[in-house]
This record gives structure tokens, sequence and C-alpha cells, in this order.
């Protein structure tokens, strides 16, 4: 599964690509996730440039509710797109 570990790869360079441009370099505020939905994973998640759709997203991300997310709660995101990625990557075979 190249694409999956391809994906993952991606998603985790992504984090720390994004995570470092303001603030605390170990966690995304909603403008750093907005910016990470939107140019790394447009094509996957169209409705990322819907504003209710990013809050939504990081509101679900952020579970401790410190208003930034964590890689740990990244993670879950990870987990599901992984997810995500296996079905479609599954489905075109
Ligand atoms: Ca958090």
């Amino acid at each position: 599964m190249s694409e999956v570990n391809t994906a993952m790869a991606l998603l985790i360079n992504a984090f720390s690509k994004y995570a470092g441009k303001e603030g605390d370099q170990h966690s995304l505020s909603k403008a750093e996730l907005k910016e990470l939905l939107q140019n790394e994973l447009g094509e996957l998640l169209g409705k990322a440039n819907d504003k209710a759709a990013v809050d939504r997203i990081f509101k679900e991300l952020d579970t401790n509710q410190d208003n930034s997310v964590d890689f740990r709660e990244f993670g879950r995101m990870i987990f599901s797109l992984t997810v995500m990625c296996h079905e479609y990557f599954a489905s075109k075979k």
C-alpha cells in the first residue's frame, strides 16, 4: 500500500509546514488548518473552501478545545483520511 504511506508522509510533512507558520510550532491554528486543507487536500476535501466546513472540521479535530489542533488531534484526521484513501484506491482496482 505505497499510496497510503505516501498520503501519511504528505500529511505529516504538511502538519509541520503549516503548524510552524504562526504561534505554536506544534499545533495548528484555525487559519493554519484552513490553509493546509485548501493547499494540500483541496481535491480530497472539496468542501474545505467552505468556511462552515472548515469551522466544523476544526471543531471536530480540536477535542480538548484549546483552539488549536496538535499532532495527536491531527492524527485522528490522518487516520480518517487513510481510511478514505484506502477505500478510494480499493475502488479503483
Ligand atoms: Ca487542541
